[in-house]
């Protein structure tokens, strides 16, 4: 059967209505080198942000620097959607225009992040578990009427000597399963996003077996739960030595594990990963993702884009720094940084 762009095999007439709408979603997300960009954090984590270069921590500046981003000139250019925070899809421009209706108007379909953030997971002592299922069909509904086409969902994974145990990575992915099952029945596609952490000294080889671990284990619960692996996208980690390990690899070598971790965990019928940045550089990030479309361009069942909230947003965050002189020439980096990232989409970064 032809699996090109625009003919996905669940297209068609024998297709349900609501699958086609997905499928549609999904093509338009992947098209072209175009990639995705996370702009939900959280208020906590966009405080954060904030507070790292003096910026004022209030809802008027967080409001104003996510419009610096919607308007973004050519940002629609490298962006296919963009994922909004609860705060921020209410949010308007100064001159009364909704985010929302400014992404449209740019061609970026909005998303929406739909959890509620971790909560520490009780008999688990130092793990995670991510909150948000309760009453999530009715903010579906919701987010669907207010333009979201698509939401994500992040499980954190935390490894040191003696986690991730079984069975808070069970739990964690039942809830991702639990979600996405939901996400699909409201006509919006999932993001499924498992992350494992790159805090602390492991190795390589031990990122990749904890990743390869928790894809299996998401996919598993996602078979079970009846969600449709054609109309949803996965997010992972790349496959990296822990930030404080003493023994950090090569471009090449997170390329190939990243790789070869998902050809052994993620089922084909998967139609695209976009990868989260994770706290690498901005440049890191690039080059990585770059690295993988030229050691295996044509070679993978599924479409590899980005999904980068730090390794896009922080080098314009920088620029900008609450200044409103400043924000044409933070637009112009995150624009800059979008399209190097279309670049690694090329393998030509
Ligand atoms: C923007 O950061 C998102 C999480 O925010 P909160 O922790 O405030 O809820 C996060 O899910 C993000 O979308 C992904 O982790 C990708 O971000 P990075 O910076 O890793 O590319």
């Amino acid at each position: 059967m032809e699996t090109d762009e625009n003919s996905h095999p669940l297209k068609g007439t024998s297709a349900p209505m609501e699958t086609n709408e997905l499928i549609n979603t999904v093509t338009a997300l992947f098209e072209g080198d175009k990639g995705l960009l996370a702009m939900d954090e959280s208020t906590a984590t966009c405080n954060k942000r904030f507070e790292e270069v003096g910026i004022p921590q209030t809802e008027e500046y967080r409001r104003k620097y996510r419009e610096l981003i919607v308007t973004a000139p050519g940002l629609g250019k490298c962006i296919s959607g963009a994922i909004l925070y609860d705060e921020t899809i209410y949010q308007s421009t100064k001159d009364g225009v909704l985010f929302t209706d400014k992404l449209k108007q740019a061609g970026i379909i909005p998303g929406i992040k739909v959890d509620e953030g971790t909560t520490d997971l009780a008999g688990f002592p130092g793990e995670k578990i991510t909150r948000g299922l309760d009453g999530l069909k009715e903010r579906l509904a919701k987010y669907y009427e207010l333009g979201a086409r698509f939401a994500k969902w992040r499980a954190v994974i935390t490894i040191n000597a003696v986690i991730p145990t079984k069975g808070c990575i069970e739990a964690n992915m039942h809830a991702l399963a639990r979600y996405a099952a939901l996400c699909q029945e409201a006509g919006i596609v999932p993001i499924v996003e498992p992350e494992v952490l790159m805090d602390g000294s492991h190795d390589l080889k031990r990122c990749f077996d904890v990743t390869a671990n928790v894809q299996h284990i998401l996919f598993d619960q996602l078979f079970d739960q009846n969600v449709n692996l054609q109309a949803l996208i996965l997010k992972p980690n790349m496959v990296l030595p822990g930030l404080s390990s003493p023994k950090q690899a090569s471009i090449d070598k997170v390329a190939e594990a990243t790789v070869t971790c998902l050809l052994q965990s993620v089922p084909a019928a998967v139609p695209g990963v976009a990868f989260l940045s994770g706290g690498q550089s901005a440049e890191l990030a690039t080059a990585h993702l770059n690295a993988m479309h030229v050691k295996y361009k044509g070679k993978l069942p599924w479409a590899l884009t980005f999904s980068f909230a730090r390794a896009i947003q922080q080098p314009a965050l920088e620029i900008w720094k609450g200044e409103d002189e400043n924000v044409e020439k933070a637009q112009q980096m995150l624009v800059h940084r979008a399209s190097l990232d279309n670049a690694a989409r090329r393998g030509e970064y």
